[in-house]
């Protein structure tokens, strides 16, 4: 059996994980075809993974935009529950950016937890905010931020934390696989199809939909990965076109490129307004409802 998810060996899960992983949700796709394990509750153990982490003695980054409006929406509670469930027991540096820092709220932070607040540009428009993170964090990477963490997740503030998020989800580079496409054919996933755009998928490429409110791993991954969704967003911008889905759409195209060695099942990420599904036992991060109206207007 061990054979069937070769990448599970380098999982910081070693042992009895590999089987754990293969046979507690006979239901649901465990391990990738390119051999990555896919992380649904039930597949490791979380007491391992703390152990083995802590250990390492690692930091671990997690970076997040608060900029304009989302600040005061999101940002407290954001922080709030990541205090309660994200990486408890480990070393932990939140980064986050905003063109307000004065307006960060500080909730109180546990024993080897710091937050650093970076000041960004507001950009004009929504679609460059977002865009705008992959040039960012690409700096931060090569900064204070690349030289203090081990890994670092970069996260959407517009949601919250609603279970454990520990170290099972560490790997060199690790994806979110979309709460509401996961299950779709490839055809008909929102990938970017204009040939001429940098994130382009022709039909019969692309193996999951992932979801850019979340990705991350190790340091030099992370910059390599920024590095090529920044340089594929100024080539569009300099022909005159914007992706389908913005930054999302290049994260797809260098996933796709180059596979990622964790993938994370929707459980990590998921959307409230899907209502219950029989595989997704325990939610980690929840999404915001979205207000579109109100916060794009
Ligand atoms: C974004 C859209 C419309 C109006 C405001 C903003 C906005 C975003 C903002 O005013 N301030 C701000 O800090 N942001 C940051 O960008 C914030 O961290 C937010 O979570 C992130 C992405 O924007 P969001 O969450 O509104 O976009 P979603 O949830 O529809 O996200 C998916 O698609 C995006 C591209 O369109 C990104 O790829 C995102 O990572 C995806 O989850
Ligand atoms: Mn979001």
């Amino acid at each position: 059996p061990m054979g069937t998810c070769p990448l599970a060996r380098m999982s910081l899960l070693r042992d009895n994980f590999t089987d754990l992983h293969l046979w507690a949700r006979p239901e649901v796709l465990t391990c990738t075809s390119w051999g990555a394990p896919i992380i649904w509750d039930g597949t490791f153990d979380p007491d391992v993974a703390q152990q083995e982490a802590k250990q390492q003695n690692l930091t671990i980054g997690l970076t997040v935009f608060a900029v304009g409006r989302y600040l005061e929406k999101y940002l407290a509670r954001f922080l709030e529950s990541a205090e309660q469930y994200f990486m408890v027991g480990q070393r932990v540096v939140y980064y986050v950016f905003t063109e307000r820092p004065d307006a960060v709220p500080r909730p109180p932070l546990g024993p080897g937890r710091q937050l650093r607040v970076e000041r960004v540009l507001r950009e004009r428009r929504w679609q460059d905010v977002s865009m705008a993170r992959m040039r960012t964090l690409h700096a931060a990477l090569a900064g204070r931020l690349g030289r203090e963490a081990h890994f670092v997740f970069c996260m959407d503030v517009d949601q919250h934390f609603s279970g454990a998020f520990g170290p099972e989800t560490l790997a060199d580079s690790v994806a979110q696989m979309h709460a509401w496409h996961y299950h779709w054919p490839r055809r008909l996933l929102p990938y970017e199809r204009d040939a001429r755009s940098a994130a382009a998928l022709a039909p019969d490429e692309g193996d999951f939909y992932y979801h850019a409110a979340l990705f991350g791993g190790k340091v030099e991954a992370l910059r390599r990965l920024t590095a090529h969704c920044t340089r594929g967003q100024q080539q569009d911008r300099l022909r005159g076109l914007e992706a389908r889905w913005h930054d999302e759409s290049h994260l797809n195209k260098y996933f796709w490129l180059h596979k990622p060695a964790k993938v994370l099942s929707p459980e990590f990420c998921w959307s409230p307004e899907i209502g219950p599904r029989a595989e997704i036992r325990h939610p980690r991060l929840l999404w915001a409802p979205k207000e579109y109206a109100v916060v794009r207007g």
